[in-house]
């Protein structure tokens, strides 16, 4: 973004009352690797989306939010709308904990659904962890929790779970089902199948499908070993079923077909080989299947808490089946943010980048970004032939020690004679990359150079070319997001 184009944001930004937390909005505003085209609340902690839903006529966000701070805890379920799915306007917080209720120590992760012509969310509440229910009406402002809460108590008698919470919930006929994350102790990851007619009673009936663990894996938290899947969400897709899980700190998809209300797998792969997790589809978006995603932080709690924000809302990522594959694109209605259009000249940190490049013999090809003119800073997202891998080496993506430096790649392979097509969006810290069609990783950069704006053609070695270039500036969305 321009100098004056934040400025002017800035003086907006600045009759915004003081959000809890207490960074002032004026530093907000300011902040260089704060996002300005993607949603994220006006301060403080956000991590999972919960219940996209479109709604008469509206597409509505609640997200993991906690009022406190820049730091995860005292979980809330903030809440902004849409008409486009890319401008926002925040409104109040949906969902608080009820003292001495289920969802005392946290309204954790879940769903929406449209109950009868009555909108309904289904979530889990903490401490332990239960399901639970609200509804609403109208503008989805006000939630009325249910008296029954919660509807379901506990894991079915004798089972053993490494995690029982993040309801997804969608209707087969007159009956209401529900996948569950949770994990067998000591086996694997597992979505529990529940069923219901009123989602108030709830019977459970088997795992719609299960996964293993590491071997040998020894973590504290059985979400990195795979032994718990937080997040499931299980759709439709062009003919296959679809079950996105997070755990092992990805985001990962089973594809397949499903009978007798179990998912046989018939594919496996990632949504996100980067910092994004707890993906989740919008529902009532008919046959269009709408993911979201928490685009997670990679520096440090206490730059975190220093800054008064933590986390950001992915663009809204459109599947389909390309083949057995999953095809992921950024939903159109993202090209309604692009400004000015701009040609091999294009240098920002507020930018989409639309690049064609064929990568030769070079067998590592791609773009150099966020790049200071001295090369003391860079950002390098490339194809590597070799390892058959997409990479991003932010090694030197800034001279400020303490962000996350490591690495990010996942597994990637291009076709004989296919051109490397990188979509990649670019918003203060964010690197959101979309490769072919079939691949995302989104990284979290800091530069600590205000000046480190370039971009360029990145190859190790060899004749790799580029075949076409054009990028946008990208517009701010409303200010509105400052001022919930
Ligand atoms: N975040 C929520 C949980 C979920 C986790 C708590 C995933 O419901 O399992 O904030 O990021």
């Amino acid at each position: 973004m321009s100098l004056m184009r934040r400025r002017d944001f800035l003086a907006l930004a600045g009759a915004a009352p003081l959000a809890a937390g207490a960074v002032p909005a004026s530093k907000l505003a300011a902040d260089p690797h704060r996002p300005q085209y993607h949603l994220l609340p006006a301060a403080n902690w956000m991590n999972d989306p919960n219940g996209p839903i479109y709604w008469q006529g509206k597409y509505h966000m609640f997200l993991q939010y906690n009022p406190n701070g820049a730091f995860w805890g005292d979980m809330h379920w903030a809440h902004a709308v849409s008409e486009d799915m890319v401008h926002w306007k925040h409104l109040p917080v949906a969902m608080a904990p009820t003292p001495g209720g289920p969802d005392k120590d946290g309204v954790f992760s879940g769903c929406a659904v449209i109950d009868n012509g009555v909108p309904t969310i289904v979530y889990t509440g903490v401490n332990p962890e239960s399901q639970c229910i609200a509804t609403s009406s109208g503008d989805l402002t006000n939630w009325k929790k249910f008296e029954g809460n919660p509807v379901i108590a506990a894991p079915p008698k004798g089972m053993e779970v490494a995690g029982f919470r993040d309801p997804a919930v969608w209707k087969e006929g007159d009956t209401w089902l529900m996948a569950l994350g949770s994990g067998f102790r000591g086996k694997g990851g597992a979505a529990l199948l529940y069923e219901s007619k009123d989602l108030r009673k709830w019977n459970y009936l088997h795992p719609l499908v299960t996964g293993h663990m590491k071997e040998g894996a020894k973590t504290k938290d059985p979400v990195d070993s795979g032994e718990m899947w937080e997040c499931p969400d299980f759709v439709p897709i062009d003919g296959k079923y679809l079950l996105i899980i997070s755990t092992e700190r990805v985001v990962k998809y089973l594809l397949g077909s499903y009978n007798d209300r179990r998912l046989q797998p018939e594919t496996a792969g990632g949504i996100d080989f980067g910092s994004y997790y707890a993906a989740r589809t919008m529902a009532n978006t008919g046959d269009r299947r709408i993911l979201w995603g928490w685009i997670t932080e990679s520096r440090t709690d206490v730059a975190q808490r220093a800054a008064g924000w933590s986390g950001v809302m992915s663009l809204p990522r459109e599947l389909k089946l390309y083949g057995s594959q999953v095809q992921m694109r950024p939903a159109a209605e993202v090209e309604k943010l692009r400004g000015k259009h701009l040609g091999t000249e294009a240098a920002g940190d507020c930018l989409e980048i639309l690049a064609e490049i064929d990568p030769g013999d070079a067998p590592q090809a791609g773009l150099k970004l966020r790049a200071a003119a001295d090369g003391s800073e860079q950002t390098l997202v490339y194809y590597d032939r070799p390892r058959k891998l997409l990479c991003v080496d932010r090694s030197k993506s800034s001279t400020d020690s303490s962000p996350d430096k490591a690495m990010q790649s996942g597994p990637f392979l291009l076709g004989r004679g296919e051109p490397l097509r990188l979509r990649i969006f670019l918003d203060g810290s964010v690197v959101e990359i979309f490769a072919n069609d079939r691949f995302c990783l989104t990284a979290r950069i800091y530069p600590a150079g205000t000046r480190s704006t370039g971009l360029g053609l990145y190859a190790s070695a060899g004749t790799a070319k580029m075949l076409s270039f054009e990028a946008w500036e990208m517009k701010p969305i409303s200010p509105d997001r400052l001022t919930s």
